[in-house]
């Protein structure tokens, strides 16, 4: 075997997590058949459009609009005002304030700057018009194109609630319309579990016979629901979103916990065992603290690892995708995945998703289960993200694991190029698809 020098080693490590493709388990990205906002010449402009994309949109992500509200406070610039302004204004007013009058070392920030050099704009042209006058001529669907092949990204997976009536609608109207073979769709519940009484009042109004009670009848038309909405999106995987107080099983005396573990045990997990499909839990955020910044006023908490467990444990039939907002629950959460094969960690999300914290979790996951785990996913709400979300993430697993295989030829282990990139073909891309499967 020819070994690899230390030098070998890194740069091998480096041109392997840059060469090999991604698939991205879990964004807010949609393909053009979804309709969209940005003017542009090659598509009617559809204003509920559901396809982000372009500069405009980056600079309005949730993330920067509560950054630029950390600089020019609300009692300068009210909240509705902002949001009576148009997009090119918020965008504008969000490049001034803090982009130009504060330097942009937010991760967030930096996201934007790394984007628009990668898609070749000059960065010291600070006027942001020749971007736009370029984006105006880009064909949404050549877009995604560009965009994927810049981030080596193979597919995207989307997230589709289920509950959001502007997308549900499109689905109702022509599903087939919206299929696009670059894209994924994720069944999106999270109604159901934060609030299945409501859920049931939607459900009864879209004429499945439900009622408050979770009877049998409503256990049987919930199943019907969640089964039309999987064969009507081709679901890949189901998920959620649950607040940190959610616990498994439920408190007692919390109604609304008690009617989600129904729903779990009842509903969700006995339709994923059926389908074969596993079931993606993203714990630990507490929407609307500040309901006056909408998408941008969500935050996080710890949550309990331990009601993981105890799902894990309850239902070995079924598989879980797992991620936590908390940064105080991620090591709990590795141990966790020591002791299920169920469950899978993944991804730096939301308020982790810094690269600070993404290198302390990714190197416990590594000490803790190997490459047994899926380190990141983009969680790009914008197409022009996965640009800059990939290409920070990289770099990051890219240090974490050249040190740790530096650490493993110390140790003696004569490590082969082809299992290196066995290993961050795992970490990339297999460990998602694999799992995505019944073993
Ligand atoms: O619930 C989720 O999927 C979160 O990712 C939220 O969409 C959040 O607003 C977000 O965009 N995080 O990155
Ligand atoms: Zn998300």
């Amino acid at each position: 075997m020819n070994a690899l020098s230390p030098a070998d080693l890194e740069s091998f490590v480096a041109k392997t997590v840059a060469e090999q493709s991604i698939v991205d388990m879990h964004t807010h990205l949609y393909p053009p058949a979804f309709g969209t906002p940005v003017a542009n010449g090659a598509q009617a402009l559809d204003p509920a459009g559901m396809m982000l994309w372009g500069m405009d949109e980056l600079l309005t992500y949730h993330y920067l609009v509560a950054e630029v509200y950390r600089v020019v406070p609300a009692t300068v610039l009210p909240y509705e005002k902002f949001w009576k302004m148009s997009k090119r204004q918020q965008a504008d007013h969000i490049w001034k304030n803090l982009f130009i009058e504060n330097s942009p070392v937010s991760e967030a920030c930096r996201g934007v700057i790394t984007t628009l050099s990668k898609l070749g704009m000059d960065c010291s042209d600070r006027s942001l018009n020749n971007w736009r006058a370029e984006e105006a001529k880009q064909n949404p669907s050549r877009y995604v194109d560009r965009v994927m092949e810049l981030a080596k990204v193979e597919s995207i997976t989307m997230t589709n609630p289920v509950f959001d009536d502007n997308e549900r609608a499109r689905w109702l109207n022509n599903p087939d319309a919206l299929r696009d073979p670059r894209f994924k769709a994720v069944l999106r519940i999270d109604l159901l579990l934060r609030d299945a009484p409501t859920a049931m009042t939607k459900l009864a109004a879209w004429d499945y016979s439900v009622a408050g009670d979770l009877s049998e009848t409503t256990i049987s038309e919930a199943r019907r629901f969640l089964r039309e909405w999987i064969d009507r999106q081709q679901a890949i995987y189901l998920a959620v979103s649950l607040p940190p107080e959610w616990r498994y099983p439920a408190v007692p005396g919390d109604t609304i916990g008690a009617a989600g573990q129904t729903m779990l045990d009842d509903v969700i997990l006995p339709v994923c065992a059926e389908y074969g499909l596993a079931f993606a839990m993203m714990i630990g955020a507490r929407t609307r603290v500040n309901r006056d910044l909408r998408d941008a006023g969500d935050m996080g908490g710890q949550a309990d690892v331990m009601s993981v467990v105890n799902l894990c444990r309850a239902f070995p039939q079924n598989r879980f995708f797992v991620t936590m907002l908390a940064l105080e629950n991620q090591h709990e959460l590795a141990v966790a995945a020591r002791k299920f094969g169920n469950l899978m960690p993944f991804g730096c999300w939301w308020f982790m998703n810094i690269p600070s914290l993404i290198e302390e979790i990714t190197t416990l996951r590594l000490e803790l289960l190997g490459t047994s785990f899926i380190p990141q996913h983009s969680d790009a709400r914008v197409l022009d993200q996965l640009v800059y979300k990939w290409s920070h993430s990289r770099a990051i697993i890219t240090t974490v694991l050249q040190k740790k295989y530096r650490e493993l030829a110390a140790a003696g282990w004569k490590i082969e190029r082809s299992e290196i990139q066995r290993d961050v073909r795992l970490l990339l891309r297999d460990n998602f698809l694999n799992f995505l499967q019944p073993a």
